[in-house]
């Protein structure tokens, strides 16, 4: 094990097998219960059972313990009672709150955060998503290091003395920036390379799905792209980006990516250090917002989504929303896309609706020109689609109508540099090219 390893607690799955789960509901509000159902998907998620609940409803939290005194004694009662170890919070706690919790129940005390982190380290799979993860923990324990050392502290500490603990905290809190400097470094040089690879598919249309956890994406990504990406019923089965061609039937096609799934209350140092896995979702054309439209929370999940891509600046970006599962349920009549990854009903529907978004997004033009050789029109159909193509067989002057990827101005440098008697004329109503009037 290295050094770096030992500043935090490791959360294995042995430690988690049975966990007593605590739910706290805030503001005078009763216990929802699909919070609930949540936090023990969220347990399950890091091979972890919950054999016991204790809820509680307060106004705000205890200062000292999140639940009150009493509350906190039957947690540690019952805990002992049930030769439980681990305790799982609804909430995120302070580092003072888990110490507290901790003497008091003899249990280590995991808040939401520390329970996300946990099931991230679980999943991941690649280097960098280990790397990634790796950052988020340090970063929430580098201000908890304080607490864990806090009892050690208490032994040797006195006026004019650097008790123990105090000093081991200094090592320990430099081992830990150390080795977050150095992660930082590595996955700078990672993102680095992805720019590169990215900006070569620059002119792609780019749709990124975007959605909570266990939705379906990865699952939709297959569908859509014949793609083989790790689906699973469990939360956060994919921490990574897969980025994929899909063909469309007007002959152009589109990037699709899947990549890590939201969840609510996403802890902040997940969401920067996977800031750069999220750059497909910022630098999108399109997202597509996958929701289970089985889940009798998937309005307020929706809504997570949407408030997390504005967190992460993709909230001004054209968005559909899909509703996945609808193998599941009655849809009621709704305007709304309904879609089965699995079985595939709506996707040519979904895929239709792509490929308009895709076309409204290209430069339109009517071009003239006098001759047009085999390099031009090579040129011409690699870089638009074309919508209609009429040469005059005596003159050899063609017309074109093409939606180009990259903008008018390229065409017009390379007409303007092999050709004398050309046009290129501008078209902004995509519905009236279609038919023929503009
Ligand atoms: N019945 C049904 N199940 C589906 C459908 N789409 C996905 N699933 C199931 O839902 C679960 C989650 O699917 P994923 O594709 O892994 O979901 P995801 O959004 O990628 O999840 P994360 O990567 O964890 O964020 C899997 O068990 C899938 O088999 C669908 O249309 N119908
Ligand atoms: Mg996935």
């Amino acid at each position: 094990m290295s050094n770096h390893q030992t500043l935090f607690r490791s959360v294995t799955d042995e430690e988690l097998e049975q966990v007593l789960l605590v739910s706290v509901a805030l503001n005078g509000m009763d216990v929802d219960p699909s919070a609930v159902a949540e936090m023990i998907r969220l347990v399950e998620s890091a091979s972890g059972e919950v054999v016991h609940q204790i809820s509680q409803k307060r106004n705000r939290p205890d200062g000292g313990f999140f639940v009150g005194r009493g509350k906190a004694e039957e947690i540690a009662a019952e805990s002992a009672n049930l030769d439980l170890t681990t305790i799982v919070f609804n909430h995120n706690l302070s580092p003072g709150q888990v110490n507290r919790l901790e003497e008091i129940t003899k249990c280590k005390v995991i808040d939401r955060t520390e329970l996300i982190l946990a099931i991230f380290a679980v999943q991941a799979r690649t280097p960098q998503a280990k790397l990634r993860i790796e950052l988020a923990q340090l970063g929430y324990m580098l201000p908890r290091l304080s607490g864990m050392w806090h009892h050690l502290d208490r032994l040797g500490a006195g006026i004019g003395t650097r008790g123990p603990g105090e000093t081991q905290l200094e090592v320990d809190r430099r081992r830990a920036r150390t080795r977050i400097s150095s992660l930082e470094r590595k996955l700078e040089a990672i993102d680095a390379g992805a720019k590169v690879r990215h900006s070569r598919r620059e002119g792609m249309f780019s749709v990124a799905m975007a959605g909570y956890t266990n939705a379906g994406k990865s699952s939709l990504l297959n569908r859509l792209c014949d793609a083989d990406v790790h689906s699973a019923d469990r939360l956060f089965a994919t921490l990574d980006t897969t980025s994929r061609r899909l063909e469309l039937p007007d002959g152009g096609s589109v990037i699709v990516s899947d990549t890590v799934g939201f969840i609510e209350k996403l802890p902040k140092s997940l969401l920067s250090s996977f800031r750069s896995t999220l750059d497909v979702v910022r630098e999108a054309d399109l997202i597509l917002l996958v929701a289970d439209t089985a889940d009798v929370d998937k309005r307020a999940k929706a809504s997570t989504v949407i408030e997390t891509l504005e967190k992460i600046g993709a909230g001004s970006i054209d968005r559909i929303t899909v509703w996945n599962k609808c193998d599941l349920t009655e849809i009621s009549g709704t305007e709304e896309l309904a879609i089965s990854a699995l079985t595939g009903e709506g996707i040519d529907r979904l895929i239709e609706l792509v490929q308009k978004k895709r076309r409204q997004a290209l430069a339109w033009c009517r071009v003239k020109v006098n001759i047009c050789n085999g390099e031009l029109e090579y040129w011409i159909r690699k870089n638009s689609i074309v919508d209609s193509f009429v040469r005059d067989h005596n003159s050899g002057a063609v017309e074109i109508v093409c939606g180009l990827y990259l903008g008018l101005n390229h065409l017009r440098k390379k007409l303007g540099r092999q050709h004398s008697d050309w046009s290129v004329v501008p078209l902004f109503d995509l519905d009236k090219i279609q038919k023929g009037v503009q």
